[in-house]
């Protein structure tokens, strides 16, 4: 099994760097971007302007006193928002694997891309140079065997960084770190520290076992005293992005039955809403398509603006795009595709009735998890046991 590698990327002075992108005039001057009222903070500073001592939080009257040639904006949340996802789209091009932590950091897992690039520093550059050339952006780049060691390892030489620590060297090139840089020392914890002689993490990693800890970092002790030796299991949190959820069966025996056509759009829907609610998504867009004996093949779609999820409905759209097709001819293949996802959100509805069918669905769902689909067979699923198909 190939080792675990993980990436963070964090963008360089992120809102003053679009700005001095968007706005050539900006490029190399101290740029401050932050609320400009008399009681407003710095969002962030240009490289060109922390050399003035200009830093995020830094309350704007301060940062005009550092530096009174700063070129001084307000935000533009809208055009950092879609920056953020134009690079979140990038990261997806090298792996799926990606937790992004704001708009202008995240940790991908790039595990097992060695098969692509010979080392972990080649995928760094690799996206470094994508992210400047669509986003015309400069990203750091930490790589590590875990979080906790990639964040340091892209923040350490920032701007412009690209840092690999690799396995072996993790407890060295903590060693010389101050303790604030553990994940979980705070300000009051960190004095605490200091006190008892504490101040590098190599203080820390000295230790035998997390037990001298316990006094000061309590509950906290074991997680500290691992982080020091710069372990850390913690996995990349990513989304699980679903585009679209289907169900698509090509005949060995050509359809011509009108009942069992229809027969099948029940079970198509039936299919389809199951797996909708294991995964608790509604959909917007329902597709169908329809191969011919001669594989002529067309596909429908309809857009409803109430997400849906349940069988009735998705059987309804499915058949009313499907009425639309008026060639009549064998078919060789029949699918249903759900997209455009809601996220599910369970509400008691104002109808009985409703609720009454919904607890239906939930219990067959789990019945049919327990025991299979044979246990609760619809009358539909009957009937096409006598259809002969090849693929699912
Ligand atoms: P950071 O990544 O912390 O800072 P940065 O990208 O500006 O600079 P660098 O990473 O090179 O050190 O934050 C990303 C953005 O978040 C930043 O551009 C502005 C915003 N931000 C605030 O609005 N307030 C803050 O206090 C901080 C720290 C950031
Ligand atoms: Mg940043």
């Amino acid at each position: 099994m190939s080792r675990r590698w993980i990436m963070h990327v964090d963008m360089d002075a992120f809102y003053a760097s679009v700005e001095q992108r968007d706005f050539p005039k900006l490029q190399h001057k101290p740029v401050i971007v932050g609320g400009l009222s008399l009681r407003g903070v710095v969002a962030t500073a240009s490289y060109e302007a922390r050399k003035y001592g200009v830093h995020s939080a830094m309350p704007i009257t301060q940062a005009r006193l550092c530096c009174p040639e700063g070129i001084f904006r307000r935000p533009r949340m809208d055009v950092y928002r879609e920056v953020s996802a134009q690079i979140n789209q990038i990261f997806t091009h090298y792996t799926p694997f990606v937790e992004p932590l704001s708009l202008d950091e995240a940790f991908l897992d790039i595990s097992g891309m060695e098969k692509l690039y010979s080392r972990p520093y080649d995928i760094g550059m690799a996206i470094k140079k994508e992210i400047l050339a669509e986003a015309g952006l400069k990203a750091s780049v930490g790589i590590a065997p875990n979080k906790f060691l990639a964040k340091i390892a892209s923040d350490l030489q920032k701007p412009d960084a690209l840092l690999v620590i690799p396995y072996g060297k993790e407890k060295e090139f903590l060693r010389s770190l101050p303790i604030q840089r553990l994940w979980g020392v705070g300000q009051k914890m960190e004095e605490k520290l200091r006190h008892a002689g504490f101040s590098s993490i190599g203080d820390i990693q000295k230790l035998a076992s997390f037990q001298a800890l316990l006094p000061i970092c309590g509950s906290q002790a074991e997680k500290i005293y691992a982080l020091a030796q710069g372990i850390d299991e913690r996995p990349v949190e990513f989304e699980r992005k679903i585009q679209s959820v289907g169900n698509e069966e090509t005949y060995t025996e050509d359809l011509t039955d009108p009942s069992m056509i229809d027969n099948e759009w029940r079970y198509f829907a039936h299919r389809v809403a199951k797996r909708l609610r294991q995964q608790q998504l509604t959909c917007h867009t329902v597709t169908i398509k329809v191969r011919f004996s001669d594989f002529h093949t067309i596909t429908k779609q309809i857009t409803v603006q109430n997400a849906v999820d349940d069988e009735d409905t998705l059987y309804l759209l499915a058949t009313t795009l499907y009425n639309k097709i008026k060639t009549v001819r064998p078919i060789r293949l029949l699918g249903l595709t759900a997209g455009h996802f809601d996220t599910r959100v369970y509400q008691d509805s104002l109808f009985a009735q409703d609720v009454d069918k919904s607890n239906l669905i939930k219990a067959m769902d789990s019945l049919e998890e327990k025991f299979g689909e044979e246990v609760v067979k619809k009358g539909f699923l009957l009937i096409r046991e006598n259809i002969k198909s090849t693929k699912r």
